[in-house]
């Protein structure tokens, strides 16, 4: 690379995210928009086990396309550009996929964000990243932001901290911390005593990190653009102790304005862990007390508290402001990134007309709803399927014998035997060795004003006829006049002499349970005129499920009229036989699966051909 071993960022680096993570990818291309890249920094993303070959960004306003790469072979030699990848496996896989990444000399940053990598793991994957030459940044933490340049992963917290601490444009300001939390701090305070910051690395809080403070000040100390280094050490390990070698042995020239945390760790009894796994004194040399205090010793500008280091850097600052070591440059502009919709959303700025609406169930909280009633209360207070319909087709709850009706329907449509229309079509689609829904959707497709489907037909009718005070005499003659066939009246196999007993259970249970059967009671009537013609024109199935419907939305007082006719207006009665012949459907599916029938062909001797005699006498009368 043509760019100094100090760099690990420029403004033209180019890097792959492992593992799948939009938010974070994100994050860095609306950095790099807001920083006036010209290109996005990340050219790909690695996810050995996804199918999906692109994935979809936002650049600035516009949307733009990742290639989603399942090897780390075929995003390199795609990409020999890309010298860093921001590694987010989780702490299971990170040491096997950075041990891959660590094969191609092409990367030569690799910042691991997994928590938990075992420190021998940690170790190993040191070992080899030192012998190759690859920094590493982590494992277990944010990773790093350099303003104008890159930033690693969720480094710098949501959009409107990085731009209310300017890290959108480099300042002079060099630091490393452990934390990735103290590290947004340090943004803040750098942002409001100097010129900003230049570059922040936060190492991780593990025993083992892959790169250390002195590895990042030696980097700072040697490029030309950083003037002050920040260094925010904490209790535990000796680390900080390299640093103050370095300034002694006039390594490191440049200020350093420095802090140990962990100051109050002395006022506990007994030795204490905190957050980092590294942050424990083992020794009173690893207290933040004796490396404040050496730090100072050594000449590096250690405050008296915590709450004094942004005085302190200022300072520092002004001082080399003063000596012509800094020229505060020009403020830029501050760029716009359009906020997110579902963040804008959620900060209640602005509003959006749905597309749709739905009153009847609802997921989105804890617990699904039926028409407000919880899952768990449905089951308590066992409604049943019936009491599930109830609340689900009517969005209220209907008295119990409604709720039985519904059932005692569905029970009974369920199927008719192999014969019928709908069971014939489901069963030959079966055969020809479809599918459990293209077989159950042959079969319902059949339901029509013929076949099952003379429910609305029949309450339209015969509600129609009887609010219009015709006898029942007249309603047939009326239908006949007008050539149209009595939906809910006639069957192919029942006949008064064969009666069709699903026809008597419903009749009993209406007459037993509803408040009114008016409308039964004509049909019944009417039934008395069409047998009296032909003994199979019965009231069958169809129209006594449908006018005992009627009458129970009509009596129940659960309806109003208007509501009443709303519903069979909009087919409810043919719902009814669909959903209950599903059942049957369904069945005739799974018997022809399991008898593992063939494919059905239709013998030749049940199909009169009469073809081309109709040809002949067209032919004929010309
Ligand atoms: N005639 C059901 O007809 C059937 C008349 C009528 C006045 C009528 C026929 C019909 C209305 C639709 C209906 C639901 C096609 C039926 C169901 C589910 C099922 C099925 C299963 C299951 C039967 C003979 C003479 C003619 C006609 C006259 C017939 N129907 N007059 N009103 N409704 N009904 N569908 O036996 O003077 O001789 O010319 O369309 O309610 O689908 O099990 O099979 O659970 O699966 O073929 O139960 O009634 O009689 O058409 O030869 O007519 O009676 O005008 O008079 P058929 P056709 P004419 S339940």
């Amino acid at each position: 690379s043509s760019h100094p071993a100090y760099e690990l960022f420029h403004s033209n680096t180019k890097s792959f995210i492992y593992g799948l993570q939009p938010r974070a990818c994100q994050g860095m291309l609306d950095f790099d928009f807001i920083c006036k890249r010209e290109t996005p920094s990340v050219s790909g993303i690695i996810y050995p086990f996804g199918g999906q070959f692109v994935s979809k960004m936002y650049w600035g306003t516009k949307e733009t396309l990742l290639p989603v790469y399942q090897s780390v072979g075929k995003a390199s030699s795609n990409h020999p550009d890309v010298d860093v990848v921001v590694n987010f496996a989780s702490s299971r896989s990170v040491y096997s996929s950075t041990m891959e990444l660590l094969e191609y000399p092409q990367f030569r940053t690799i910042a691991i964000i997994a928590e938990g990598v075992p420190e021998r793991r940690a170790r190993e994957i040191l070992y080899k990243a030192k012998k190759k030459g690859v920094t590493i940044i982590g494992p277990a933490t944010v990773g790093g932001i350099k303003p104008g340049c890159f930033k690693v992963g969720n480094t710098g917290g949501m959009m409107d901290n990085i731009v209310a601490s300017k890290l959108y444009r480099a300042g002079s300001v060099a630091y490393v911390s452990k934390s990735g939390g103290m590290s947004n701090e340090l943004n803040n305070i750098i942002s409001h005593t100097t010129d900003g910051v230049y570059e922040g690395i936060a190492i991780g809080g593990d025993r083992y990190p892959g790169t250390t403070f002195i590895d990042h000040i030696l980097r700072y100390q040697a490029d030309p653009k950083c003037k002050i280094i920040v260094l925010l050490g904490e209790v535990g390990g000796v680390e900080e102790y390299r640093v103050i070698k370095a300034v002694q042995d006039g390594t490191i020239t440049k200020p350093i304005v420095a802090w140990a945390i962990g100051t109050c760790a002395s006022m506990f009894k007994t030795e204490v862990q905190f957050g980092h796994a590294g942050s424990m004194a083992n020794s009173e040399l690893e207290t933040a007390t004796a490396k404040n205090s050496a730090m100072r010793a050594a000449g590096i500008v250690v405050p008296e508290t915590f709450e004094d280091l942004p005085e302190a850097l200022s300072e520092v600052y002004e001082t080399l402001v003063k000596q012509g070591e800094i020229t505060p440059k020009a403020e830029v502009e501050v760029p716009k990134i359009p906020v997110d919709y579902a963040w804008a959303q959620q900060l209640g700025l602005i509003r959006k007309p749905a597309s749709f609406i739905s009153t009847i169930s609802d997921d989105r909280g804890q617990e699904l709803s039926y028409a407000g009633m919880p899952i768990t209360e449905v089951f308590k207070e066992d409604i049943g399927i019936g009491g599930v319909m109830s609340l689900l087709w009517f969005k209220r709850r209907l008295p119990s014998y409604a709720a039985k009706f519904l059932e005692m329907v569905l029970m009974m449509t369920a199927d008719h035997g192999p014969a019928v229309s709908g069971a014939m079509n489901t069963i030959i689609t079966t055969r020809a060795g479809k599918d459990l829904i293209s077989s159950l959707v042959a079969g319902l497709l059949t339901i029509g004003t013929r076949f099952g489907g003379a429910l609305d037909g029949a309450a339209t009718e015969f509600t129609n006829a009887y609010d219009s005070g015709l006898s029942p005499r007249q309603f047939v003659d009326t239908m006949r006049k007008q050539n149209k066939l009595i939906p809910g009246i006639g069957h192919r196999i029942k006949s008064r002499n064969n009666p069709d007993y699903r026809v008597e259970l419903v009749k009993e249970f209406v007459k037993k349970n509803f408040p009114s059967t008016k409308l039964l009671d004509y049909a019944l009537a009417v039934e008395e005129v069409t047998t009296s013609k032909k003994d199979n024109l019965i009231l069958n199935v169809d129209g006594c499920i449908a006018v005992s419907f009627v009458d129970l939305m009509r009596s129940s007082g659960y309806f109003t009229a208007e509501e009443t006719e709303e519903y069979l207006k909009n087919g409810v009665l043919n719902g009814l036989f669909v959903l209950g012949r599903s059942i049957g459907l369904i069945a005739h599916h799974l018997d022809q699966k399991r008898l593992k029938t063939s494919l059905y062909r239709h013998p030749w001797d049940d199909i009169t051909y009469i073809v081309g005699q109709e040809g002949l006498a067209n032919q004929e009368q010309k």
